[in-house]
């Protein structure tokens, strides 16, 4: 069986990993469809070989589309996504749009594929930083319970879009030059003021809000709460941009329910968990780091040591490509969970 795929924002950083990913994969596909905003149609993209001319992405872009997966920003997904649903296609959609709506199920395959059973049409796909540290915790949440977590993320450039990897880019070339250069784009385009990346750290990842938390800080709060089905979680973030191309870093802090557990427990537990490849060997200095997962599919997770303190808190440090797993992969693998459970008509 092979089937009608639609791939809406195909000349982005995720829409072209997305296209990868599905030669990757050898997804079966009968018919694929690359579309975008009217601002990116006409461009030309190549998969397996052939060469696409991209469409301007409409209602009518959707009749017979089987899976239809979205990576080209919030707006478009709120507009043509029920459009795509209501001419019988299945969406994925990789933005914040319909994430933490009650009805569209939130899901990262190695945690919660059951709830693709409950769709109405869309699947949201998480916050890339939400989606490697759930693939973690959830052998952890498993065996021993989960009560708290405290996560700082060391995030890469490419989570903000291409235009910020051109930027890192300019201003690296500016730098080396002994150029003057004027930062545009991060932390965030459509706010205020714009600071220098390179050599730097920005402790700023989308907008703030009310409570002094950023947006990306209260994607992974509310989203890590929703995908693990465990609202009383008791979660804390701080999302930091750094200057890397691609790959997010997060510093895990947990605390788990059972008593007397060891670091080797837990290393033992992530050795055979699905989607983590365990590095951990301090002794050999191995761990994971972000210039090491590029273009892997894996959630890396090393670094794992019990708290001097909590007997019932552990460290661990969770590496991924924020562009695979965080993005084009986990819509994927969706993708091939709907198939898989013959939820694609
Ligand atoms: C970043 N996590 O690194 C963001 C990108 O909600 O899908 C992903 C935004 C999202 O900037």
């Amino acid at each position: 069986n092979s089937f009608h795929i639609a791939v809406v924002g195909a000349t982005g950083a995720v829409g072209q990993q997305m296209l990868k990913t599905l030669a990757d994969r050898d997804f079966p596909i009968s018919k694929l469809s690359l579309l975008s905003s009217a601002r990116s149609a006409g461009k030309k993209v190549e998969f397996k070989g052939k060469e696409y001319i991209i469409q301007e992405a409409k209602p009518e872009s959707f009749e017979d589309v089987d899976i239809a997966l979205f990576s080209a920003g919030g707006s478009v997904s709120k507009e043509l996504a029920p459009e795509a649903v209501k001419r019988g296609a299945i969406v994925v959609d990789n933005t914040s749009a319909f994430r933490m709506d009650e009805n569209t199920p939130l899901v990262v395959p190695e945690v919660n594929e059951d709830d693709l059973q409950n769709h109405n049409g869309i699947i949201a796909n998480p916050n890339c930083s939400t989606i490697q540290m759930v693939v973690a915790l959830k052998p952890i949440l498993e065996k021993f319970g989960l009560n708290k977590v405290i996560v700082s993320t060391y995030q890469a450039v490419s989570g903000s879009g291409a235009q910020a990897v051109e930027e890192l880019e300019e201003q690296t070339k500016s730098i080396i030059n002994n150029e003057s250069f004027e930062p545009k784009i991060l932390p965030v385009k459509s706010d205020k003021k714009h600071y220098q990346i390179v050599f730097n750290a920005i402790p700023q990842i989308d907008k703030f809000e009310d409570s002094g938390y950023t947006f990306e800080e209260m994607k992974m709060i509310n989203e890590t709460k929703k995908i693990m089905h465990l609202p009383e979680l008791k979660v804390a973030a701080t999302c930091v941009r750094i200057p890397v191309a691609t790959g997010h870093s997060e510093s895990v802090y947990f605390e788990i329910e059972k008593d007397g557990v060891s670091a080797e427990e837990i290393k033992a537990l992530l050795m055979d968990a699905p989607g983590v490849v365990l590095q951990d060997d301090p002794d050999n200095q191995i761990y994971p780091m972000p210039a090491d997962c590029v273009g892997k599919r894996d959630v890396f997770v090393g670094r794992i040591r019990k708290d001097l303190d909590e007997d019932k808190g552990f460290h661990m440090w969770v590496v991924s490509d924020n562009l695979l797993k965080g993005a084009a992969w986990n819509s994927v693998q969706i993708a091939e969970s709907l198939i898989k459970l013959g939820l694609v008509k």
